[in-house]
């Protein structure tokens, strides 16, 4: 057959062909739309498609597949691989600890990070699979010039999460997937520590395991991603050289001694927990918790107060770091069991003091703590302060436990606020959630610590987002 007169010219085929291909890759970026998104997505196109899905709380479900930024669960498996392999680089380690029995994998860490005097710190609690909250962080950071896309490019500025970042909401997949990018894309900027959460035994029954096979099927495996979290610490020491914040999910861990990391140069550094002598510390320090005992609780409080190899965040013993809580008001015990889990210890006023005290080191002081955690779906005393306080609690503002009467007095709650010295600061977990719904609360709270070189000096910016109706 005779080609037409039309595609002789060779202008007009040129043109032609043009158009095909110009067609063809408008076609392609196209279906670059939610559907395709894999671990390589612009953060514009990652944003836009989170966006699409519903607020958790309206259905208080998993959403439809059609909704999801990820048609398939490979792609948050490779950023996982990829972060356990930027896992297996981290250094120098102080000191040495013989590896875990044979068979155990949990083998947790402590991480210093010494910074500037002239450093921030961009700090967040519990997400729970809330994405909502934590796009609209990223959001906000875009417009503070924090982060640019996934990169933080603002000068001496870190992020720092404080662990639980699935179960219990509905986007748990999509929640460690943008912090994975996050971590990925910053590896000196971007610290994760390891949640309570952050175990398979966890991930199993409270909710992640479970999103997974609804989201992607039976094909899923939750435990695809546990190797990640042995690379994540369950305690960051954050400050400049001199002072100190521990930050972790839970609360303290009298086993555990930081000084040789504290003392140790360079930054950041890690040191192996290995085992905990917190038998040894009781025996050294009998007077401090003679006196601190919650008497209706001595017997189950002693036998918890042993050295111990753990061989997963809860057993023996469970992991302070990870685990522990606080009590609210100066007048309550030094040292109690939390009567709804066995083994949950919360700690006191004066006895958290005394324990920082001696895990400091004459140059080297822990100021205080930066935690979360302390949630609950019900609105408790504790739920209330912290909503009282816009998203941030300090601990023992209030002498009597009288004061646990409805509503709580007034809480510290201005936008900027000292970091008292001692203090116990804990972050509310995001609202997009059952714990939002049911204490009926619907902004998203993260900090922004600015560190000095004078600790009287060091402030917490308190930035309140609201992120449902
Ligand atoms: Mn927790």
């Amino acid at each position: 057959m005779r080609k037409s007169r039309f595609f002789r010219s060779p202008v007009i085929s040129l043109a032609f062909l043009l158009v095909i291909v110009s067609w063809g890759w408008i076609q392609g970026k196209d279906a670059k739309s939610p559907a395709t998104l894999d671990e390589k997505a612009s953060y514009k196109a990652w944003s836009a498609a989170c966006q699409t899905m519903l607020e958790n709380r309206t259905g208080l479900s998993f959403p439809a597949k059609a909704y999801l930024p990820l048609p398939d669960p490979s792609p948050l498996y490779r950023l996982a691989d990829l972060a356990v392999k930027q896992g297996s680089t981290l250094k120098p380690w102080v000191g040495k600890n013989p590896p875990p029995p044979r068979g155990v994998t949990f083998d947790p860490f402590a991480q210093k990070l010494s910074l500037s005097a002239n450093s921030r710190v961009v700090v967040h609690g519990d997400l729970h699979g809330d994405i909502r909250s934590l796009m609209a962080s990223l959001a906000d950071l875009q417009k503070r010039k924090i982060l640019t896309g996934f990169k933080v490019t603002a000068p001496n500025t870190h992020l720092l999460f404080l662990g639980d970042y699935t179960d219990r909401g509905y986007c748990g997949v999509e929640v460690l997937y943008t912090l994975l990018r996050l971590r990925l894309e910053n590896p000196r900027r971007v610290w994760l520590a390891r949640g309570n959460h952050e175990d398979p035994y966890m991930t199993k029954r409270y909710g992640f395991a479970v999103e997974g096979i609804k989201k992607y099927g039976e094909e899923f495996k939750h435990k695809r991603i546990a190797a990640l979290f042995e690379t994540l610490p369950s305690v960051i020491y954050v400050g400049t050289s001199r002072n100190f914040l521990q930050s972790c999910h839970g609360g303290v861990e009298p086993g555990y001694d930081p000084k040789p990391l504290l003392r140790s140069r360079g930054s950041p550094s890690y040191q192996r927990l290995g085992t905990l002598t917190r038998g040894e510390f009781r025996q050294k320090h009998k007077d401090l918790f003679d006196e601190s005992f919650d008497p209706d609780y001595r017997k189950e409080l002693e036998t918890t107060l042993v050295d111990f190899r753990p061989i997963n965040p809860a057993q023996p013993q469970t992991l302070g770091f990870m685990w522990h809580d606080f009590t609210l008001y100066q007048d309550e015990p030094g040292l109690e069991m939390d009567p709804h889990s066995t083994d949950r210890l919360r700690f006191g006023h004066s006895l958290t003091q005394s324990i920082l005290k001696l895990q400091s080191t004459p140059s080297a002081r822990i100021r205080g703590i930066l935690r979360a955690h302390q949630h609950s779906t019900d609105l408790t005393p504790m739920m209330e302060r912290l909503i009282a306080s816009k998203g941030l609690f300090r601990h023992w503002q209030e002498k009597e436990i009288a004061s646990e009467l409805d509503p709580p007095p007034p809480m510290e709650s201005q936008a900027i606020r000292p970091i008292a010295n001692g203090g116990v600061y804990t972050f509310n977990v995001s609202p997009d959630s059952r714990y939002g719904v049911g204490c009926e609360y619907n902004f998203h709270t993260y900090g922004i610590l600015k560190l000095a070189s004078n600790f009287a000096n060091w402030r917490m910016e308190v930035v309140n987002l609201k992120v449902v109706h």
